[in-house]
């Protein structure tokens, strides 16, 4: 057997793992870009490109990669993601055989773990789709909103609360651009690790509204470097969330296990079972682990 026709057998752990260590390597290279790290803004694209599904009708999700198409990829929500899918591109170049859903969410996985936060279970299956599956506008969440909305957002993607505030939490990274969204600045003083501190600085600081000519958002009080959006507020305002959110302020371990949890869930909407390789999903190793 020629090793042109071994290298055609389906790719194992270990081709998916040199994936995820290039993924790592591109976030990390990084030196003009907000605090030196892609890790943010490549979480954002899979969650952007899962959190679109429907489970009433099955549509969304990761599994088609509908953001490379027009108009997903120019919806409000998504201003930005180029940044991210061009990253991503150089990967695709590297390794032809992932398909877009498997790198994007791949590349959300290994944002979470190499920014020091929890592990969180992958596998692969994902194929490429079409622009004739992209999704309307309007089903990621409008930070302008209360919690009514969150709920209509998220339940549709078939979460609870608990998984609802768990995942908000991924907002201890990265930042808002008023380019992108409208809204400007950080949630944390350490946007490139990923901690409990969104919650804990939720509850610690006082909030107030900031005066701008921009969207409403909160800042903090003491040192106004910080923001809150009115969706994340809100978090401390509705009593079924604020129980969430005081959990995972007093408990990192606890929010660590939860984030995984529905991060984990999020990456999978939308992918029918049968077409994944693995029937447990597999735990990536960081660079740190590989290098012991
Ligand atoms: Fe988010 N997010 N997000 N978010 N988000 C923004 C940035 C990030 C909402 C709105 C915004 C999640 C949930 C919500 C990240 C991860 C997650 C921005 C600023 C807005 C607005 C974009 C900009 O200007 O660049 C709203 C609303 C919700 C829920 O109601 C969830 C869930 C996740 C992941 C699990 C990350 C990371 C960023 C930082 C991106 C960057 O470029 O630094």
């Amino acid at each position: 057997q020629s090793a042109k026709a071994a290298t055609k057998l389906a790719p194992t752990k270990e081709d998916y793992q040199k994936v995820y260590n290039r993924i790592a390597e591109i976030i990390d290279d990084a030196d003009d870009y907000d605090y030196g790290s892609f890790g943010p803004v490549v979480l954002r694209l899979a969650w952007h490109a899962s959190g679109t599904y429907d489970k009433a009708t099955g549509t969304g999700g990761s599994n088609y990669a509908t953001m490379r198409f027009e108009p997903e990829a120019l919806h409000g929500a998504n201003a930005g993601l180029r940044v991210a899918r061009d990253l991503m591109e150089k990967v695709k170049k590297e390794f032809d055989w992932i398909s877009y859903g498997d790198l994007w969410t791949l590349a959300g996985v290994a944002a979470v773990q190499e920014m020091a936060g929890p592990k969180v279970p992958w596998r692969p299956g994902r194929i490429d789709g079409f622009a004739a599956q992209a999704t309307p506008d309007g089903r990621l969440p409008d930070a302008s909103q209360g919690a009514p909305h969150i709920r209509d957002i998220f339940y549709r993607m078939g979460f609870d609360d608990q998984e609802i505030v768990a995942l908000c939490g991924a907002h201890a990274l990265g930042r808002c651009h008023a380019d992108r969204s409208g809204f400007d600045g950080p949630w944390t003083f350490s946007p490139t690790t990923f901690s409990n501190d969104f919650y804990k600085l939720l509850f610690d600081e006082k909030w107030v509204w900031k005066k701008w000519g921009g969207p409403k958002q909160l800042e903090d009080k003491k040192t106004k470097s910080l923001m809150m959006l009115p969706t994340d507020y809100v978090l401390t305002q509705d009593k079924s969330f604020k129980k969430y959110a005081k959990a995972y302020a007093d408990d990192a371990d606890l929010f660590f296990k939860d984030f995984s949890a529905a991060f984990s869930k999020l990456l999978e909407l939308g992918v029918p079972t049968q077409q994944f390789v693995s029937s447990e999903p597999w735990v990536m190793q960081t660079v740190d682990e590989q290098k012991s």
